[in-house]
């Protein structure tokens, strides 16, 4: 920042012709005082395309130079009391800090972190005093993603605020003590009533913000919620952004013009291990990053005590001197003596040293960076509220473990730092003016103001003049009439002679529902460029495609029926290829419901191998968040999927959601098994509003669907049911057979073969999800053990599967732990096929054959399990393997 008085004048040292340059700068000056900046950005952007087409190459800049975006002069007037601000913020800082202490005294190892608060408070305080708005009747409030290992001084605050006792403090990290603690991190399962955005996954909680950001405008442009004035926030690391999760979505922050929305980084240029840039600067990668996107960048990096130091910088050599450090020199520099600074940064060039020759080592230690400076960052903060068309970053450069001293203040290992000794105990307290008294401070104890004294009252006026206390998650939503029954009707009766997939069914299911009178407009469909796939395109014309500018050219397939139709008012969030990002406008929908009051049901269908392997984190996150809605793994199946080969047919998804706790997974084989796990989905989502979500998989094998069988729902909802018990039951062997998915149909043939070469009784089964199975045998078996000398429960399956004689044999399209996991529910011998092994492109049939779970190695398993149970001769088993054409000696496709 030059003072805009005088006129600056070029440096010798880097100018071979500062006569001209000056005259040139003259000019300058004088335009700038006359026709002020606009004008001056208008004159320098003629030169510069004159110069461009007279071929002159301009210097390509990727960044501004290493100082403050924003001048003094527009700096506005503090808004608030600096000195009372100071003062809360640091018994915040405080009571943080001896948050983590206290909980490691207590228990050694149980961690938290003391380093990123201290380095983020000013960042946060300034949010909280003035920016940070709660959520009031009709208006949603801010949502603010706070940098999850801050989350002691979220807490410190809320203590302050009296929103949590010195109690719940204690028990940070101890949530299992009766009276409850706090988690580690934003976690909305564990806090419900608290934290809203989880965030500790590195990564997450940027891309989750973005995509918040975006389904705010979607909400408003769909005219369901007016989400006009809701800022989001997000708080994160310089580190964090090497996650290419944080930096992944940022176009479409800027595409879509999202003015919502403003990260603050802490660049405190450090991340657990040590610097994230040691020989370079983090600032300026990140700067180039989010300008080259076109986001408006804001950079706080030097506190006002630079303000007239930079002022008298007339040649321009202090700011070419802040431009020449690297991060691991600011590192050193922050923990260094003043001396050393004056040395090392000033005394590198005679004219610099002069110009802080008046100041001593003390007054040079305190030259602060921007990001522990309230003014800078309100001036930043305002600017980027009031910002249009376009998102905002803030780097605000700080100092990890600030006000640690020699406790970790700057030092590599800061981020680890847990505990303190009395001396550092007592210097903190000294350096923030701590009421505490010599004697007290070893404990570390809390520290809370008088209700009455200024101090409280201020913290509680400036947060009711917001509107209230934030973080708090609400759940303001009311249920949600059921659907029609009429919209499932027609996936019970069947298809008669017309082969569809199950992919075609839900599909269907969905483009009914949208239309449903009580549930159709908060429906959310949801797709990473794979509608076409998916047989999705006809809904694109039905519900258009969201975009928030409409449609500016006529789609090139404008005639047709089923043409590309954005609307501003499109129902589809046609994603693009990221499954990232449409799992987080997933969970911005799945949320709304507690976000802004708004059942919204999110349906966000994708290739099931790059769903809970690829995103599993966001899945997880979701769960945690309690977000609501159907994750419709498409084109599902190791073998049914069969051309595309290993990188693309997933046979192990339904594994991957084996351990998620509130998501229920289903594989039904029909139509109609579809049509009751979606409608009774709803139900419990949206009617009961119980915190779940699904996962179905959906096949895009045709085949006929028929019509459902009577009192099948209940079977269908808890995981299996009887689909067609044998007409020779009770004579002789018996084989009962589990099939899903379109594996089902080998299980039906397999029966036929079954009952009419080899004479074995085959009951057929409809397994619509082993996870189900195995959370109620899980239930059952530990109710079980709990209560000994009880009358033992029988899990569901268990009862189902009453037959101790018969064999079982278990088919799916997908790995063989699935059913596996069930067998203590199996009375039985348990035989189970299933497609371990890496995928390959080739037919069905083929495929099948190679994993080993087509009809014919059915008959062979249940063969195999009867004569091992010596009901039927070893030698029938040998005559089927010849009669079926199976080679013995095959490859093993588990590890081939
Ligand atoms: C995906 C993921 N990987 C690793 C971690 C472990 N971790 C927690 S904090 C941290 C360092 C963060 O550095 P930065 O983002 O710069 O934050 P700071 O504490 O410096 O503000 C790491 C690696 C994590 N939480 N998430
Ligand atoms: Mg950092």
């Amino acid at each position: 920042m030059q003072d805009r008085q005088t006129t600056p004048s070029p440096d010798s040292n880097f100018d071979n012709d500062p006569l001209e340059t000056r005259e040139w700068l003259e000019s300058l000056q004088e335009i700038l005082s006359r026709a002020g900046p606009a004008r001056v950005s208008q004159l320098i952007s003629f030169l510069d395309k004159y110069a461009y087409n007279q071929g002159v190459q301009l210097p390509y800049t990727r960044i501004t130079p290493y100082v403050n975006t924003i001048p003094i002069d527009q700096q506005p007037v503090y808004p608030g009391n600096r000195d009372i601000e100071r003062r809360l913020k640091s018994y915040i800082r405080w009571n943080a800090m001896a948050m983590v202490v206290r909980a490691n005294r207590h228990c050694d190892g149980i961690g938290g972190h003391i380093s990123t608060y201290a380095s983020a408070a000013t960042l946060i305080e300034v949010g909280f005093n003035h920016f940070f708005r709660s959520p009031d009747c009709d208006f949603s409030g801010d949502q603010v993603f706070f940098q999850g290992h801050a989350s002691p001084g979220i807490y410190a605050r809320a203590f302050l605020e009296g929103r949590l006792s010195e109690e719940h403090l204690n028990n940070f990290r101890r949530e299992l003590q009766p009276e409850g603690g706090l988690s580690s991190y934003p976690h909305p399962w564990l806090m419900p009533d608290f934290w809203q955005f989880p965030t500790v996954s590195m990564g997450l909680g940027p891309i989750t913000a973005i995509y918040q950001a975006r389904f705010n405008e979607y909400l408003k442009d769909r005219r369901i919620k007016n989400t006009q004035d809701c800022k989001v926030w997000c708080f994160l690391g310089d580190g964090e952004t090497d996650e290419p999760e944080t930096l992944g979505a940022i176009n479409l922050a800027s595409r879509e013009q999202l003015e919502n929305l403003i990260f603050v980084i802490n660049c405190n240029l450090q991340r657990l291990d040590g610097p994230v840039r040691g020989n370079s600067r983090v600032v300026d990668e990140l700067e180039a990053t989010f300008r080259g996107a076109g986001w408006n960048v804001i950079k706080v990096l030097w506190g006002s005590e630079w303000d007239t130091l930079l002022a008298r910088d007339d040649t321009g050599l202090l700011v070419k001197r802040l431009g020449e450090l690297i991060d691991g020199e600011q590192q050193k520099l922050s923990v260094e003596s003043g001396a050393y600074i004056r040395r090392e940064f000033f005394g590198k060039y005679p004219e610099l040293l002069k110009m802080v020759e008046h100041l001593s080592d003390e007054e040079l230690k305190k030259l602060r960076r921007g990001g522990h400076d309230p003014q800078k960052i309100h001036a930043a903060y305002k600017a980027a509220v009031e910002n249009r068309g376009t998102p905002t970053v803030i780097l605000a450069h700080t100092v990890k473990g600030y006000g640690l001293g020699e406790a970790g203040e700057g030092r590599n290992i800061t981020h680890q730092q847990k505990q303190l000794n009395e001396e550092e105990l007592r210097k903190f307290r000294t350096r923030f003016g701590i009421p505490i008294s010599d004697t007290d401070v070893a404990d570390a104890p809390f520290y809370k103001p008088d209700d009455d004294s200024v101090d409280m009252k201020y913290l509680h006026g400036q947060r009711t003049m917001l509107g209230g206390y934030t973080p708090e998650r609400l759940m303001s939503a009311s249920a949600l009439d059921m659907v029609d029954p009429g919209v499932f009707r027609e996936f019970y009766a069947g298809t008669d002679d017309r082969a569809v997939s199950t992919t075609m069914a839900i599909v269907r299911i969905l483009s009914q529902l949208v239309k449903d009178a009580s549930v159709g407009k908060h429906i959310v469909p949801i797709v990473p460029d794979e509608a076409r796939t998916f047989g999705m395109e006809a809904m694109f014309r039905q519900c258009g495609i969201y975009s928030h500018v409409g449609q500016l050219y006529e789609p090139v397939d404008a005639s047709s029926l089923l043409y590309y139709k954005e609307a501003q008012d499109g129902q589809i969030l046609e994603e693009g290829i990221t499954e990232a990002g449409s799992m987080s406008s997933f969970i911005a929908a799945g949320t709304a419901y507690s976000t802004h009051g708004i059942n919204m049901i999110p349906f966000f269908l994708f290739y099931s191998m790059f769903g809970m392997q690829r995103i599993g984190d966001l899945v997880w996150l979701a769960g945690d968040m309690r977000a609501k809605g159907f994750l419709i793994g498409a084109t599902a199946g190791r073998t049914t999927l069969n051309g595309e080969g290993l990188q693309h047919e997933d046979g192990h998804s339904h594994l991957l959601a084996y351990p998620q706790p509130n998501l229920r997974a289903y594989d039904p084989a029909y139509a109609y098994e579809a049509a009751v796990i979606v409608e009774d989905g709803i139900r419990r989502m949206y009617v009961e509003q119980e915190n779940i979500f699904y996962y179905i998989t959906a096949y895009n094998e045709n085949y006929l669907q028929p019509p459902m069988p009577d009192g099948v729902k209940d079977g269908i909802i808890r995981g299996i049911y009887t689909l067609k018990r044998s007409d020779m039951e009770g004579n002789g062997p018996t084989a009962n057979l589990l099939g899903s998915g379109p594996i089902l149909n080998h299980a039906i043939e397999a029966a036929l073969l079954l009952e009419e070469k080899y004479n074995v009784a085959s009951n057929i089964y409809s397994v619509t999800s082993y996870k189900q199975l195995y959370m109620d045998q899980q239930e059952t078996c530990r109710w079980n053990m709990m209560h000994p000398g009880e009358k033992p429960r029988i899990s569901y399956a268990r009862e189902l599967l009453k037959d101790e004689q018969a064999v079982y044999v278990a088919a799916s399209d997908y790995v063989r732990a699935l059913p596996d996991l069930i067998s203590a529910s199996v009375p039985g011998r348990f035989m189970t096929l299933g497609t371990d092994g890496f995928g390959r492109s080739d037919s069905r049939e083929a495929l099948r054959n190679f994993f080993e779970v087509d009809s014919r190695y059915i008959v062979l398993a249940a063969l195999y399990g009867l004569a091992l149970d010596g009901q039927i001769p070893m030698d029938t088993v040998t005559g089927a393997i010849r009669d079926l054409a199976i080679n013995p000696e095959k490859l093993n496709p588990l590890n081939s």
